[in-house]
């Protein structure tokens, strides 16, 4: 695909523009016309506020039908769309502003003062915009008075359409740039592979500020051309009472352990519904077991990373197998490597590289960090290690990288440490993953305190949460005298899972 994104979608729009696109439960019904529309005035406004082409568009909003209008007014007007999670506090979007350096800034009302104040102190001259929850702020205001089209823009391929940040195991965080070309493969891989039908509805409630949420599934829509029911955020109980006028759904494993968790998931509630799909972290045997017992379906786990979109997926048609993420996607190599780079044969554990039409163009301004993260035949190495048995599927045994996944969130280690090392009284820290009912993982902090410093658990919590976005916020902090190390002088993090797992569990 070497054109516009935007374009291709428009490609599959229905002909009947007053065919729903996004409908909100007990509110609004938007129909493709209003997206065509409202896309091309937001497009119109952007300009009119200074986005050029190439231009850096950050958009940190709640979920609504106009902040998908905004990403697809970013493919219009040819800018970037830099989408932030709405739960980044200050210091983070600082970094963010001054790395991608946006010339349009996107907020909650609410936030404005605050993102044109972090905007000036990042030294860019970024015009601040704001846009509400109900569709409501100086965006749309500046776009009211704008044309209802735009002409047709040729650039598309290998020019950014979006950079997603994300931390990282070591120093500052990442800018992926994912091009039209990378959107476009995979989303027309996964709307094939998932046999997208005319008559699908798709039950979106997942954040649209990353991959899975944005990508994967709204791209899925806009590609076939039907209808969404979009909730503002995921609630068990509200998706139970949707799924009946829906036939797919998308959620990370935190999603279904809900839902089974209910009386109220039966085979009825989910009469309408084709295909229940899960993927950013992984999901639970028994999860995958008790759902199939519940509701007669069987979750199809599918894998991938904001680098590349998604790399592996079970069958459609043929067996999902618990605990694997499937196979490798028909346009994507996917392999497994030793320490040496050797590529193993199957049934050898090791990290998994992958390489396709998907795989990102890089990271923002981190030229060197790009290089070496891709092998010399242009594979990107994931740092997820993996294993591919006698029949193809892939499974995910572990990470290289010191990651935790909570509730389907990335949270590394390395950046809650450096925020809890930097308060007064503290020594050092290590934070690990533990394991979590509800979050699949969540984050414990041992933290060495200075002698005689007033540190408290509950304090270093309260601390944290003014600092960091609040899924970062570790769940449970333990005060200790000092951290086991090995004979490099390296933290030993599986000693303090080990120490730590009794005391953990009782306080859950
Ligand atoms: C909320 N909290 C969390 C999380 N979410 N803590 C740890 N991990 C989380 N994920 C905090 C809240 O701030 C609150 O803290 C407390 O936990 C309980 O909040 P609760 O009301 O239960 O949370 P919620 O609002 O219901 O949110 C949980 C959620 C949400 C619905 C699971 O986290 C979510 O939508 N996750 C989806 C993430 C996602 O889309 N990932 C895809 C990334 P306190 O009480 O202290 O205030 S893309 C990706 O990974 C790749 C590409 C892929 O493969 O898809
Ligand atoms: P992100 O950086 O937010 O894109 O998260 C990508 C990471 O999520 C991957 O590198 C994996 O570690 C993890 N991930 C995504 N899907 C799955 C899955 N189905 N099973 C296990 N881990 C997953």
């Amino acid at each position: 695909m070497q054109g516009n994104l935007f374009e291709l979608f428009r490609s599959r729009f229905p002909a009947d523009r007053s065919r729903p696109f996004i409908e909100i439960p007990g509110g609004a019904i938007l129909s493709y016309g209003w997206l065509e529309s409202t896309s091309a005035r937001f497009a119109n406004a952007l300009a009119a506020a200074g986005a050029r082409p190439g231009d850096r568009v950050a958009a940190q909003l709640d979920k609504s039908a106009e902040a998908v209008a905004l990403y697809l007014a970013c493919l219009r007007a040819d800018a970037i769309l830099l989408p932030l999670n709405t739960a980044y506090q200050a210091d983070e979007l600082d970094y963010f502003l001054s790395d991608a350096a946006p010339t349009v800034v996107v907020c909650q009302p609410h936030r404005r003062a605050e993102l044109e104040g972090l905007a000036v102190k990042a030294g860019i001259s970024a015009r601040v915009l704001t846009l509400g929850a109900e569709g409501d702020g100086t965006l749309p205001e500046l776009a009211a008075g704008q044309p209802a089209d735009v002409a047709p823009s040729s650039r598309g391929g290998d020019n950014i359409a979006a950079i997603l940040y994300s931390s990282g195991t070591t120093g500052r965080p990442k800018g992926a740039m994912m091009s039209h070309a990378n959107l476009a493969s995979n989303a027309l891989t996964l709307h094939e592979l998932w046999g997208f039908r005319p008559d699908d509805v798709l039950l979106h409630c997942l954040p649209i500020f990353h991959t899975h949420g944005l990508f994967v599934a709204i791209n899925c829509v806009l590609l076939n051309g039907t209808a969404m029911i979009f909730c503002p955020k995921f609630d068990a109980e509200q998706a139970i009472g949707l799924l009946g006028r829906a036939t797919v759904f998308m959620g990370v494993p935190t999603f279904y352990t809900r839902l089974v968790a209910s009386p109220d998931l039966t085979p009825a509630a989910c009469r309408s519904m084709r295909l229940f799909i899960s993927g950013s972290a992984p999901l639970l045997e028994e999860t995958f077991n008790v759902f199939r017992d519940k509701t007669g379906f069987t979750i199809l786990e599918r894998y991938g990373m904001t680098e590349g979109g998604m790399f592996t997926s079970n069958p459609l048609d043929g067996e999902r197998r618990a605990g694997t993420v499937g196979f490798p996607l028909p346009d994507v190599e996917l392999r497994v490597t030793g320490e040496d780079g050797r590529v193993l044969p199957r049934g050898e554990v090791g990290i998994i590289e992958v390489r396709g039409p998907n795989i990102f163009k890089g990271y923002w301004n981190m030229p060197d960090k790009t290089k070496a993260e891709f092998t010399a035949d242009g594979f990107f190495k994931s740092g997820d290690v993996g294993v591919i048995d006698d029949r193809g599927y892939v499974s995910i045994v572990g990470r290289a990288k010191d990651l935790i996944i909570s509730g389907g969130y990335n949270v590394y280690p390395k950046e809650v440490e450096d925020a809890i090392d930097r308060m007064a009284g503290v020594v050092e820290s290590a934070v690990i993953g533990m394991p979590h009912p509800d979050f699949g993982e969540a984050g414990l902090a041992v933290v060495v305190a200075a002698p005689g410093a007033a540190l408290t658990p509950d304090g270093v919590i309260g601390s944290l949460k003014g600092r960091l976005a609040n899924y970062k916020v570790p769940k449970q902090v333990v005060l200790v005298k000092d951290l086991p190390r090995n004979a490099m002088g390296k933290v030993q993090k599986n000693v303090l899972r080990d120490s730590y797992a009794g005391m953990w569990k009782a306080n859950l």
